[in-house]
């Protein structure tokens, strides 16, 4: 049968293969387009595919739905087949390297015979890459520095990838009439911003069965190990996935252990040691007369309780004094998704997303949010059709025109305003202060010093009308460094002005790091977990963002965007009224 995701992965292929066939960009979008329909369509929209029933879907056009319906009911699409065969396999390996776009790509595969990694690797290392029309020696060597930079990534994904395949395994472990409990652990269930392999538990009395079910799931590409209570496969997308069969009675000893983190496991048995007890993977067993608490653990929770502690959530498993809060009850209530009540940073059409105003404004009502920010980009994001001042004065406008005719949901008029390499913003204050908030982002000349990114950076934040900052470190998860900046420097300048730091939830940026939250809460910063969402799909990112706002130790009261309309308007305008 096929997925809901296999369709959509398969239309954003045929849109890379088309871009790289030169085709015409309408063409183009409308698969993007149909695939964001896809994933986003409430209703079981395979079966409807298939039953041919696709005519009053906004965005599919016919063409789309004969496609779809093939893809649906047969599994295939022999469209897609014959793109494929086009072009190698290996082609799609350029598309995750930092700086090729599809015209790049297009060039370095029609004219040097660049087919993967390992040619473009030898192409620009012989300098025939240099030749190329819109190459040249300077991007060349970023080029080589993404290559190292890939390579030495290889082996880790991204949260979407990662969170995907989790699911796919639960279900299909579960599925099996001898699986008792099963738990997702490692960094997975740590909520990492990026994962190696994935971890399960399973809880059975038939380890030996469940191991052969495993190891034999469809969608297995490799046995890695295959053993009696341990094995480790390959998922199609190159993920491993390691699972561990257990008693009952060891499930809470097995899911903290492979939970991890490392560390904070050693501190974990350092602590019962301490207290006249060993523990490891399957049990908390006393080392002289210290009393016997194995008859009351059944839950991770009883666990901690034993060793003296709060029950410590996943998130905060990393050894960076949860242990301590948690025998002094000191352990925060982190936010949850469910706390969030609108976001900022989303785009349109305007700029370079690829759905309306409307379209945005009703996919946050339909996630029940009470308002939604939008923040295109400025003009000289000029490669992400960024808005002029009188285009964007139009978006103003059609923003009021909109917000009357919906209730329940408030739009907030924004710009993500470029920072330029000065440090002054894309627009006059005159502009800002027609818009209801401002994000500052830099999205261009990355490679200043640390001390000049930094006083660029706080420049910025010293400017009333700059609500947030977005993404600090303009890093993208395995594929590009963030550039060097101070970041104490940055949040005591953000305490200082109050300006709220954006938590872009996008899973390839994650950006500010999970590792600077707790300091930025103890000086006082607030948090926007912001989707930067470029479609009605994206605006589902909020979930990753708030898996790593966890792991900066936030609670509902440091998140923004867990206000209510009325509060979240005057936290908002704070920043500006204090300066007016
Ligand atoms: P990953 O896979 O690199 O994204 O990160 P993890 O944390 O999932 O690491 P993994 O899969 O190697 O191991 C899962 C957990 O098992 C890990 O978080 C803690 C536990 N573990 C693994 N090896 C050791 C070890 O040598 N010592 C201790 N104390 N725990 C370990
Ligand atoms: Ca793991
Ligand atoms: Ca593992
Ligand atoms: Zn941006």
């Amino acid at each position: 049968m096929t997925t809901r995701d296999k369709i959509v992965d398969t239309l954003e292929e045929i849109a890379l293969l088309l871009e790289l066939k030169g085709e015409n960009p309408f063409k183009i979008r409308a698969y993007r387009t149909g695939a964001e329909v896809v994933q986003s369509y409430p209703g079981d929209i395979v079966q409807k595919a298939a039953d041919n029933q696709l005519k009053d879907i906004k965005g599919i056009g016919s063409a789309l739905q004969d496609k779809l319906q093939e893809l649906a009911s047969t599994g295939e699409l022999e469209f897609h087949k014959n793109l494929r065969a086009e072009f190698p396999e290996s082609i799609f390996e350029l598309f995750d390297i930092q700086g090729l776009g599809p015209k790049k790509i297009k060039a370095l595969y029609e004219q040097l015979g660049v087919k993967g990694l390992v040619d473009l690797q030898r192409v620009c290392e012989s300098g025939a890459a240099a030749q190329l029309a819109g190459f040249g020696k300077k991007s060349v060597d970023k080029i080589l520095e993404a290559i190292a930079f890939r390579e030495q990534n290889s082996d880790r994904f991204h949260q979407d990838l990662a969170m995907a395949s989790a699911e796919l395994v639960r279900e299909a472990l579960q599925a099996h009439p001898a699986a008792g409990r099963v738990e997702a652990a490692g960094s997975l269930r740590r909520g990492k911003e990026t994962l190696h392999d994935l971890d399960f538990i399973v809880a059975t009395k038939k380890p030996q069965e469940i191991m052969d079910h495993f190891v034999a799931l469809p969608f297995v590409t490799q046995v890695i190990n295959h053993g009696s209570t341990k094995s480790s496969i390959r998922l199609e997308n190159g993920i491993q996935c390691d699972l561990r069969a257990v008693s009952n009675a060891e499930l809470p000893f097995a899911l903290n252990y492979f939970t991890g983190s490392k560390e904070h496991n050693v501190a974990m048995r350092g602590r019962a040691l301490k207290r006249g007890y060993t523990l490891n993977e399957y049990r908390l067993a006393p080392t002289g007369d210290a009393k016997d608490l194995s008859a009351n653990i059944h839950e991770e929770a009883d666990l901690y309780r034993a060793l003296g502690l709060d029950y410590i959530d996943p998130a905060l498993r990393e050894n960076t004094g949860e242990i301590e809060a948690a025998e002094n009850g000191e352990l925060p209530e982190l936010v949850e998704l469910e706390n969030l009540r609108g976001t900022f940073h989303n785009h349109t059409i305007a700029s370079d997303g690829n759905a309306t105003l409307a379209e945005m404004a009703d996919a946050a009502q339909e996630l029940g949010l009470e308002y939604l920010g939008i923040a295109d980009h400025s003009k000289s994001s000029f490669q992400a059709n960024g808005l002029d001042e009188k285009r964007l004065r139009d978006q103003i406008a059609e923003i009021a025109e909109l917000n009357k005719t919906y209730e329940g949901l408030r739009l907030f008029a924004g710009t993500e305003c470029d920072i330029l390499k000065d440090g002054s913003l894309d627009f006059d204050d005159e502009l800002l202060s027609e818009l209801d908030y401002v994000v500052a982002s830099v999205h261009n000349v990355f490679n200043l010093p640390e001390k000049e990114m930094t006083a660029r950076l706080i420049r910025a934040i010293e400017n009333p009308h700059v609500t947030m900052l977005g993404h600090l470190t303009g890093r993208l998860l395995l594929k590009r460094e963030p550039y060097a900046v101070n970041v104490p420097m940055i949040l005591d300048a953000a305490a200082e002005t109050g300006t709220i730091i954006e938590l872009n939830a996008n899973p390839w940026r994650l950006d500010m790091d999970w590792r600077w939250w707790k300091l930025a809460k103890e000086k006082g910063v607030k948090c926007a977990i912001n989707p930067d969402a470029h479609s009605t799909r994206g605006l589902q990112c909020l979930a990753f963002g708030v898996r790593i706002a966890r792991k900066g130790w936030l609670a509902r009261a440091d998140v923004i965007n867990c206000l209510p309309l009325a509060k979240v308007s005057e936290a908002i305008a704070a920043k500006r009224q204090k300066h007016a």
